[in-house]
């Protein structure tokens, strides 16, 4: 049934820095990585996407890269890294990187040089523009993590450079066949060492619309949103059949494109059956309730929005392709903190989530630690956080007049940090992540959510997430799984979210009560079998399910 090798795989995401250190400098490693495989096996994933570890300054925690070519010693070397992709192999684990080209870092030496002659080659693989005293700055772009999108090249009075991150990362222009071959190599130099592919960062930002204008100012700092402009960025189709045709095909790797913004007509050209990517990531959910003001504005999303988010995506997408399902990644908070009324947060409700999540048309990516029900951690002062778009977003909700104490309050639950606290990895001190000085704080609840703690228990949320992925592998049931349609049943009654999964043979239902109240349901036929039930029963008279508080049940129906 597969027509291609990664269409049943679950991806597991580490982000190196905080998932286990081996020798106590407090910053998670690849030795660490490679002591772990056996866990990950056991979990059930097939491929490990790592955040970034190529060499790096760290201003944007790896996405900030200075040397494509080498693994930066904090994380280990490059026999490590070979000896990660051989012990992956011999468990049948793919090994996927982050392709951090949108942008490099500062300190890369392409833009060094670019500094030192602006308008020679290195020079024309950024965007850089000559702006002389009291003249206007080429655009009025706001980058992602606050203030304008250009800044002076440094050693130059007049000239700039575009970056729509941090100042430190600044943008590669991709029209520029020149860089486009450096970065095409560099790929290639990576898939030759036997990578299974890439999740793609922050690529729908590589087509700008030029020459460079103003959009209509979206805050009284007088700038306008990056994604103003991507809406009307046309022909990014260009590169990315590229990078398709000269990287990914002829490795026959597996893609991950980053994608916001998608727009609908487009989805086949992204990733249909020869798309740019083999997937691109659902963030319908994680962006529900953003304002373009900031995250002082964002509205909480209910469980009933999140339903209707995930369906709305598996409609659009219907079977033109594979989405990538994520219940959160590093730059989004703990989903089970974010999507689960606070007052409702217990063991069932998080296995809740992971069903309904697990069990949608697509690949699951699990992001470390939310297989443990790992939770946002409490923030006090902003002072603790290292992340720095929670750093600029706390400015920006002060600028706009709320208080220090709700300013953190709304940094709390929407920052990058939640998801970036060491893993937990057992009660003892550090949560056994390292004998030092852990980079960043540990989530004080380690004693009780721990992966030891959890691997000895049967109805841990780890022990669930284990049968949650092996359902998706067995032989009865996977072709279903995988490649069977999805239709929402009872989509407008408050607190369910359900559908059917169905291919030609088999019907299977996925039935969840997002909420505390007791849900009566009743599949039509009747169901044949229990595949699943996130409770000890499932209570049933007549035909009728009623399903207590957050259970979460997987029938075939
Ligand atoms: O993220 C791209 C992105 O657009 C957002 O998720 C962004 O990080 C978020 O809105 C900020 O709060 C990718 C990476 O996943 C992220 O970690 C990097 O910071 C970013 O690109 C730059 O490389
Ligand atoms: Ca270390």
């Amino acid at each position: 049934m597969l027509k291609k090798w990664w269409q049943d795989k679950t991806v597991y995401q580490i982000y190196p820095k905080s998932f286990c250190d081996s020798n106590g400098d407090g910053i998670g490693d690849l030795k660490g990585i490679i002591s772990r495989l056996d866990m990950i096996k056991e979990l059930g994933a097939d491929m490990i996407w790592l955040s970034p570890i190529y060499c790096s300054p760290l201003a944007d925690q790896g996405y900030d890269i200075s040397d494509y070519y080498r693994i930066d010693p904090r994380f280990g070397t490059m026999e490590d890294m070979d000896e990660l992709i051989a012990e992956g192999k011999k468990r049948g684990i793919g090994i996927i990187m982050d392709l951090v080209v949108n942008h490099c870092s500062d300190e890369h030496e392409w833009f060094k040089k670019a500094c030192e002659d602006p308008d020679g080659k290195y020079g024309k693989f950024f965007y850089i523009e000559t702006v002389k005293e009291g003249e206007k700055l080429p655009c009025n772009w706001r980058s992602y993590f606050g203030g304008s999108v250009w800044e002076k090249l440094p050693g130059h009075e007049d000239r700039y450079y575009l970056h729509v991150f941090h100042k430190k990362q600044p943008d590669l222009n991709w029209e520029n066949p020149e860089l486009r071959n450096e970065i095409y190599k560099m790929i290639n130099w990576w898939l030759d060492k036997g990578l299974a592919g890439f999740r793609i960062d922050a690529i729908i930002n590589i087509k700008k619309t030029l020459p460079f204008h103003d959009y209509p100012a979206d805050r009284d700092d007088g700038m306008t949103d990056i994604s103003n402009m991507l809406k009307e960025a046309e022909g990014i189709g260009e590169f990315l059949g590229e990078m398709r045709d000269r990287c990914f095909l002829p490795h026959d790797a597996f893609s991950a494109g980053e994608v916001f913004n998608v727009k609908d007509e487009q989805i086949p050209e992204f990733i249909g059956e020869n798309g740019y990517f083999s997937t691109m990531f659902d963030f319908n959910a994680n962006i529900y309730g953003r304002s373009s003001k900031g995250w002082y504005d964002c509205k909480i999303i209910t469980p009933d929005a999140y339903r209707d988010c995930c369906f709305e995506s598996q409609r659009k997408i219907g079977d033109a392709g594979f989405l990538s399902n994520i219940i959160e990644n590093h730059d989004e908070p703990r989903g089970v903190s974010h999507y689960i009324p606070k007052e409702d947060l217990n063991d069932a409700s998080k296995k809740l989530l992971a069903t309904v999540s697990v069990m949608l048309r697509g690949i699951p990516f699990i992001y470390q630690g939310q297989e443990l029900g790992m939770e946002n951690i409490p923030i006090n002062s902003i002072d603790e956080v290292d992340d720095i778009s929670s750093r600029d977003e706390y400015e920006v909700a002060l600028r706009a007049g709320k208080t220090p104490e709700e300013a953190i309050r709304i940094v709390s639950e929407f920052s990058r940090d939640n998801a970036r606290t060491p893993y937990q990895w057992n009660s003892t001190e550090n949560a056994g992540f390292t004998s030092g000085k852990p980079w960043l704080r540990v989530n004080p609840n380690y004693r009780e959510i721990n992966f030891e703690n959890e691997e000895k228990d049967p109805d841990s949320v780890l022990s669930y997430y284990k049968k949650l992925l092996a359902l998706r592998k067995n032989p009865n049931d996977r072709d279903t799984l995988i490649f069977g349609s999805l239709k929402p049943v009872w989509e407008d009654r408050p607190g369910i979210m359900a559908y059917e999964r169905s291919s030609e043979n088999q019907k299977i239902l996925i039935a969840a009560n997002f909420s505390r109240e007791p849900q009566a349901i009743k599949p039509g036929s009747g169901y044949s079998k229990v595949l699943l039930n996130n409770l000890p029963e499932l209570s049933e008279n007549e035909g009728t399910i009623t399903l207590g508080a957050y259970q979460a049940v997987i029938l075939e129906i």
